[in-house]
């Protein structure tokens, strides 16, 4: 049969034209303040109206309805979808990690990232690791009993596996832990090449499915800061690491042969200026260096599953969580501002200092492992003395052979204002320390000046950080506490929001009021870049208060 076109549009009224735009509850913007406010809808889709005669002849539109091109009423002249914080990252990051947002709380020693953080995280739907850095492994598998017991039903969780080339058996006593409890998600972190004890939580429980995919039992994270470094992490297992874990009976030959063709970590976080250990690289660097090896990575391995480069370093404010989104990051994941968290295991003490922190308040200061190499970690410089006195222990150190060549005044002004004790007093409590833990060391200082030298001084730096977690009252001047330029970040975009206020500032909080600013911003961004006159003023999206 024919169609019948008897329907068609009545002569005389055509309907060509670009559709229009009729407001609903809120009318189109056009000024700054009415802009900043309509951007602030991220869950509605925008309609860049043009109106022509009107300011720049640019409005925006939120909610309303869209109708075909004839009437009156602004023309649409494009539309921008909602944008929900949950979208800023990689979608396969949330489906792989069972999250809904693309956030991680990232790890910190000393069980400062708590199991309550961790637990608070992966309730909320994101991802948190726990800081096993600097514990004893009784205590590690304390912390791992609890979390695997709190989240038996969830896999957005994980721990630290953090790199000990001075005592690798530390490390290898935490891995044997990860593997013997339903972890699943590790880190690893601090590694300069791939260690058996990576390769052993990476490959350990690897199985080929029935569609011929390896499915692993459980995932690694790397955390980096070089490309050479990713690159490591990127490629499959080292064949020599695998025979050598398979010829120990802690592998199987199938999950050896498994690992080599699977990359070692599918997600690696590129860790730019950070509180504690950092080589203080700007992430608008390193970012899409590491993206650039793993491109290479991709193509030269032929990997059927992605590999994600997620961002940490500096991200304390919703813009520079939306800047880390700009530049590809997957995910991202914070650090320093989960100090000052309800859940976090720093002590009251530290937190307040940490909250009155600038963006300027932090140093490069000695760090306790790794003393006599000058290896160094970011610490609050405001209100403690830590930064200046380590550092001055760290010149004596390098001057000198032993403690005894140090002159009379220089040692009573290390006694007196670094230590608070003679020498020998901070030797003969060192000994004690050592007696229990390692007497290896004390035969080596016994004939060995300039180490016994390293470890008296090694005391302070070792007790600093337990004095800041004690919340010490007569050692605060001495707190060693890791913290990067993210903390006066947040501390400037908090104050006088509710955020400002401890109680309030829970991990998840934090977490989200930075996720729902960045998208805010991303927002306020993409409105730029259309042409609308977004006010510069209003930029910085506010915390909210939790409905
Ligand atoms: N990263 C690790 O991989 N292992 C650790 O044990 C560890 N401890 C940390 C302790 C503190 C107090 C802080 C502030 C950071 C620590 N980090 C550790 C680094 C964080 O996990 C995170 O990568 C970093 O803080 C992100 O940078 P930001 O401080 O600028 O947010």
């Amino acid at each position: 049969a024919r169609p019948d076109i008897r329907g068609a549009a009545p002569v005389g009224r055509p309907s060509y034209g670009p559709p229009t735009w009729q407001p609903g509850t809120q009318p189109a913007a056009f000024t700054g303040p009415e802009l900043a406010a309509a951007a602030r809808l991220v869950r509605e889709p925008a309609h860049l109206l043009s109106v022509p005669g009107r300011g720049t002849g640019l409005g925006l539109g939120v909610g309303g309805r869209i109708g075909p091109g004839r009437g009156s009423g602004p023309t649409v002249v494009a539309t921008l979808p909602p944008l929900y914080p949950e979208w800023l990252g990689d979608r396969s990051f949330t489906e792989t990690h069972q999250v809904r947002f693309p956030y991680i709380a990232g790890e910190m020693a000393t069980g400062i990232a708590t199991t309550g953080l961790v637990t608070a995280m992966a309730r909320a739907q994101m991802l948190g690791f726990f800081g096993s850095g600097g514990l004893a492994p009784d205590r590690i598998e304390d912390a791992v009993r609890t979390l695997a017991r709190d989240l038996a039903d969830r896999s957005n969780w994980g721990v630290n596996l953090l790199h000990s080339p001075g005592i690798p058996a530390l490390e290898e006593a935490t891995a044997a832990i990860l593997l013997r409890h339903p972890v699943p998600r590790i880190c690893a972190s601090a590694f300069m090449t791939i260690t058996p004890a990576v390769v052993r939580c990476a490959v350990d429980g690897l199985r080929r499915a029935p569609d011929g995919t390896v499915v692993r039992a459980r995932r690694i994270f790397a955390k980096i800061s070089r490309p050479e470094v990713a690159e490591q992490f990127m490629s499959p297992a080292p064949a020599a690491v695998l025979r050598t874990l398979a010829a120990r009976g802690e592998i199987t030959a199938e999950e050896a042969e498994l690992a080599a063709g699977i990359p070692i970590a599918q997600d690696i976080t590129v860790e730019a200026d950070s509180g504690g250990h950092t080589d203080g690289r700007p992430l608008g660097v390193l970012l899409p260096a590491v993206q650039a090896t793993r491109d290479q990575v991709v193509a030269r391995f032929g990997y059927r599953e992605p590999i994600r480069v997620g961002a940490a370093g500096g991200l304390g404010t919703p813009q520079a969580v939306a800047a880390a989104f700009a530049l590809g990051a997957a995910y991202v994941l914070t650090g320093s501002v989960n100090q000052v968290s309800a859940e976090s295991g720093q002590s009251g003490p530290a937190q307040a200092m940490l909250a009155s922190a600038g963006i300027a308040d932090v140093a490069m200061a000695p760090a306790a492992d790794m003393f006599e190499l000058g290896a160094k970690v970011q610490v609050l410089r405001r209100g403690t003395m830590y930064a200046a006195r380590a550092g001055a222990l760290y010149d004596a150190y390098r001057q000198h052979p032993s403690l005894e060549a140090i002159d009379g005044p220089a040692r009573a002004r290390l006694e007196r204002d670094v230590f608070g004790a003679t020498f020998d007093d901070v030797w003969a409590r060192t000994r004690d320390y050592w007696q229990q833990r390692d007497p290896g060391q004390l035969d080596r200082a016994s004939h060995d000046p300039k180490h016994r030298m390293a470890l008296v001084f090694r005391w302070y730096l070792g007790s600093s950080g337990r004095w800041a977690l004690a919340g010490a009252t007569d050692r605060r001047a001495d707190y060693q506490i890791w913290c990067g330029p993210a903390m006066g970040a947040f501390n400037d975009w908090v104050r006088g929001s509710h955020l400002a206020d401890p109680a309030n500032r829970s991990v998840v909080q934090i977490a989200l009021n930075l996720l729902e600013g960045a998208a805010v911003h991303t927002r306020f961004q993409q409105l730029r870049a259309c042409g609308l006159p977004m006010p510069v003023a209003r930029f910085a999206p506010r915390p909210l208060e939790p409905r």
